[in-house]
């Protein structure tokens, strides 16, 4: 009867995944016409599921705020149903909470729509929603339907057994041998009908499983080549593409590798990250050089083990963040294999940005020139799981706060929040952990923009940042975590490195 368990086994999709790595909740601050807004968006367990939504106001005037999940693109994104009201809290007025269906695998935005006492706004957030892996049942609740189960089967039996015995009896007549026999037949033919449902049934269910999961989604792992020169090679993986349908029906949101947008200007944003020690981080863009293919001349990189973390965004505006290794060798060791002089830049160039040997501290980072980046934060302790400002400024050597910022890719600044032992993953920008492209295809904007337009997308400045930058996120887990945050002071990125301790 462990068949029936196994028959119902009913399969729970887990914790969905976003660009990031294991770091799934959205944060996301914009303006929904003159309301400024923080929005925190849980994806559910299970797809479809449940989705949680957290709406902080900036301001006190805002009176009523309704959500609606949306498919990104397709039939789905043009024929909304209803949207959900929210809830204001009572204890905090500002603060305003409700719930998401949440159907299918794939990309979706959430429009929320604000009514208060300067009119009405709207804002789109986007939310990747995916299942990492199939849960099985509860093994109380298969123990208690298989005995159910079992109950129901001794009970057909039974029934049909005794039927072929009594049913043609007069009350309070015995059954006599033939009938019996006709009864034992009964009961063999009806448990081997019933064990034969099963096996198909069970097989029907294991093949329904098996589809499904087909559709959980795997973190894609590159494979990354270092050539002599210092040419670094990535080749993209894509286990999570399916084919054109899966038993006569159309998978959602086929996710492929040749329609890659750019993401603030770039197709991937590279980070390699030194392990285990987090002292050597680097910000770089390779080139497409394929369907799946990237590839760049590395600038100067110390030696060693290192993370690399890749963010991509595909059409739909679901993004993905493919992870890898890579052991760089010592300088030396290059200088002797190649035939000829170093013709790489050493220095990182254009967008990229790094640094070596970076002291992480609590509180003061150390720049270049003996300024600083400061961590704004009071002593009280970090937790998990919620939206928490992160806010940093830049002091001159004198203390004063800087005033040579500039926008570093359209942006005030990029912060990377990494675990140290590099399971989590997120690069997070002033406005949030979205991605800066599906905000744009969420807003039905064109994401095909070259850096030169960046000026053009909201969220995106080109006016100078002043010395403070900020960013909304939260630890997905409690431990311990790594913070690198960048900005662009006179042309030059320098980079900042925190430690962090989520409870
Ligand atoms: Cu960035």
């Amino acid at each position: 009867m462990r068949k029936l368990a196994l028959l119902l086994t009913i399969l729970l999709l887990s914790p969905v995944l976003s660009a990031h790595v294991n770091s799934p909740d959205v944060f996301y601050q914009g303006h929904a016409g003159p309301y400024q807004l923080l929005v925190t968006v849980r994806p559910p367990k299970v797809v479809p599921g449940i989705a949680q939504i957290e709406i902080r106001c900036a301001d006190k005037d805002v009176t009523q705020i309704q959500v609606l999940p949306l498919k990104m693109q397709g039939t789905g994104s043009k024929y909304a149903p209803a949207s959900d009201a929210t809830e204001r809290s009572s204890a905090d007025p500002q603060m305003f909470s409700g719930k998401l269906w949440i159907m299918t695998r794939g990309s979706w935005k959430v429009q929320v729509q604000v009514e208060g006492a300067r009119g009405k706004g709207e804002l789109a957030v986007p939310l990747a929603s995916v299942s990492n892996n199939s849960v099985r049942m509860q093994v109380t609740l298969g123990i208690l339907l298989s005995i159910l189960g079992l109950v129901l089967v001794a009970g057909i039996v039974a029934i049909l057994g005794a039927a072929g015995r009594e049913a043609d009896l007069s009350a309070g007549d015995q059954p006599d041998a033939a009938k019996k026999k006709r009864g034992r037949r009964r009961e063999v033919f009806t448990t081997v009908f019933v064990v034969a449902a099963l096996v198909l049934g069970n097989a029907w269910w294991n093949s329904e499983a098996a589809a499904n999961a087909r559709l959980n989604y795997k973190v894609p792992n590159l494979q990354a080549k270092l050539q002599p020169d210092f040419v670094l090679n990535l080749q993209l993986e894509n286990p999570n593409e399916l084919p054109k349908r899966i038993f006569g029906m159309e998978p959602p949101d086929r996710i492929v590798l040749d329609d890659l947008v750019p993401d603030h200007g770039h197709l991937m944003h590279l980070f390699l990250v030194s392990m285990p020690d987090m002292k050597n981080f680097y910000h770089l863009h390779p080139e497409q050089t394929g369907v799946g293919q990237f590839k760049m001349q590395l600038p100067y990189v110390p030696e060693g083990s290192y993370q690399i973390y890749a963010d991509i965004v595909h059409a739909t505006g679901f993004p993905e963040t493919q992870i890898g290794t890579i052991e760089i060798p010592k300088l030396n060791l290059r200088l002797e294999k190649i035939d000829g002089p170093i013709t790489a830049a050493q220095e990182p160039i254009a967008d990229d940005s790094g640094i070596a040997q970076a002291v992480a501290s609590e509180k003061i980072s150390p720049l270049s020139a003996g300024s600083r980046m400061v961590w704004l934060r009071d002593e009280a302790p970090l937790k998990a799981n919620q939206p928490i400002w992160f806010r940093f400024r830049m002091e001159d050597k004198d203390g004063k706060p800087a005033t040579d910022l500039e926008p570093y890719m359209g942006m005030a600044g990029h912060a990377v929040f990494i675990s140290t032992d590099g399971r989590i993953f997120a690069h997070v920008h002033p406005a949030g952990s979205v991605s800066m492209a599906a905000v744009d295809i969420a807003d039905g904007r064109a994401s095909s923009l070259a850096s030169s337009d960046m000026g053009a997308m909201p969220g995106m400045q080109h006016d100078r940042p002043g010395a403070e930058v900020s960013f909304p996120y939260g630890f997905p887990q409690p431990g311990d975590y790594r913070i690198f945050v960048q900005v662009k002071r006179s042309g030059h990125v320098e980079t900042g490195s925190f430690i962090a301790h989520a409870r």
